[in-house]
């Protein structure tokens, strides 16, 4: 395929990534930088006008557009170019049909492209009058009202069908559970490298490649040489400005993340700062209400391509962004960094006592929490008036945590039974 894009900002990289993982060619590129897309054709009429005289002699395949494009402006440009526009969401979907191999990632798949081209259905059925509209759904305003009317049943069908295999995950995930088996998930932006670390950790040949959204189904492999049954998880990637839709097709698989008991929140810790940043905050903002109580380990992978300068800078930035919870930096290919996974498993494996509390709002109690985290699991809430605990340790410190939060005028609301 060949492709022009069209962009209203220079920073290009990241869908260069997505359309080199699609094979596309790209035969030219157009920025024309704009704070705001224009509201009706997303780059101003005159730009447009250029722009269709020289991509005559192109003559490209698709016309791509580095942003997310309205319905109107979509079927604007669309007329106005004469070629399929797609955007950089469109893009991502083709990525995502292309890798979704089992068939719950295809359903997913399916489900989210449908839900995607329904508001542009929505305008091409208001406005098609005689089918001028190039590329697919060129038959005709009565066409596209068939097609319409088929993707709403499709969709319901589908989303129908992921409830069902979601179900049966959850009988499996309970099945783990009551075996014992503590489950750790992987999560990230994509290309991070959960899936080698997954490989680095289990000795399994999950597909590792420099392509983004590599992996769109999870899998589950066992940790070996652990005390007691470890299960990883490797999960979908993250990426910025996907819409809320698309991440709720992938619901039954990032269930996978809010049901482990431990979180491997994977960023490239080789990626520029102000990239890292970024994709940190990101991947951040999807993972946390997809979490739960889970605690969270963030894991920079790659550190056998940066410095120890660069390893400190980084710190710095995730810490600001993680809070207090761990940071481990590793490499799963020098296999550096791999044993403080392995450790903080181990301590979570001793983990399995819960204390709630509640704490007065006041300083003393944020400093209390920041002691707690070296032995335990902490889940802070801000409510009105208090600050609600909820504390997972081992067996042995939770008699010294239960003193520290009485001293520190802490309500035990829940607490494990007394050593007998
Ligand atoms: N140098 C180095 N490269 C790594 C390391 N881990 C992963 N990579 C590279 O990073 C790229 C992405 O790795 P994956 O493990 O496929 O990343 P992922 O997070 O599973 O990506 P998706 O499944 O696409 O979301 C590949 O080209 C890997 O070879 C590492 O420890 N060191
Ligand atoms: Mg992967």
């Amino acid at each position: 395929m060949r492709a022009v894009i069209l962009s209203i900002t220079t920073d290009l990289s990241e869908l260069y990534s997505l359309l080199h993982t699609l094979k596309y060619e790209i035969v030219k590129e157009f920025v024309q930088k704009r704070d705001v897309p224009h509201s009706a054709s997303h780059f101003g009429p005159g730009k447009i006008d250029e722009i269709v005289e020289e991509i005559k002699g192109i003559d490209p395949d698709v016309i791509v557009i580095n942003g997310h494009l309205k319905p109107s402006q979509h079927h604007v440009l669309e007329m106005r170019f004469q070629k399929e526009c797609i955007d950089r969401v469109g893009v991502i979907l083709r990525i995502f049909s292309e890798h979704a191999q089992t068939p719950e990632a295809i359903a997913q798949v399916q489900l989210a492209r449908l839900r995607y081209e329904q508001p542009f259905l929505r305008e091409w059925v208001n406005k098609a009058k005689s089918g001028e509209r190039p590329g697919f759904l060129s038959g005709g305003a009565y066409a596209t009202d068939v097609y319409y009317e088929h993707a709403r049943t499709h969709i319901k069908r589908l989303e129908k069908k992921l409830i069902d295999i979601s179900e049966g995950r959850g009988v499996k995930r309970s099945r783990r559970h009551e075996q014992g088996y503590l489950l750790v998930s992987l999560a990230g932006y994509t290309n991070a490298g959960k899936s080698a670390l997954m490989n680095a950790l289990c000795g399994s040949d999950v597909e590792v490649s420099s392509e983004l959204f590599s992996s769109l189904s999870t899998t589950t492999r066992r940790i070996p040489g652990m005390k007691g049954n470890v299960l990883m998880i490797d999960t979908v990637g993250f990426i910025r400005d996907l819409p809320p839709d698309l991440i709720n097709a992938f619901k039954s698989t990032l269930e996978e993340i809010f049901y482990s008991d431990l979180v491997l929140f994977v960023f490239d810790s080789s990626d520029d700062t102000e990239i890292l940043e970024m994709k940190m905050r990101t991947a951040f903002d999807i993972l946390l209400p997809k979490v739960g109580d889970t605690p969270i380990v963030a894991i920079g992978s790659k550190m056998d391509k940066i410095s120890s300068e660069k390893i400190e800078e980084s710190r710095k930035i995730i810490q600001g962004i993680i809070g207090s919870r761990q940071l481990i930096f590793v490499s799963s290919f020098t296999k550096d960094g791999l044993d403080l996974i392995r450790e903080r498993i181990h301590e979570m494996q001793g983990r399995n006592h819960v204390i709630e509390a509640s704490l007065p709002i006041v300083d003393e109690s944020y400093s209390l929490i920041s002691r707690l985290h070296p032995l335990s699991d902490v889940i802070s809430d801000i409510k009105e008036d208090h600050i609600r605990l909820s504390v997972r340790c081992n067996i042995d410190d939770s008699e010294k945590i239960i003193g520290w939060l009485r001293a520190s005028n802490g309500t035990i609301l829940v607490q494990p039974p007394p050593l007998s």
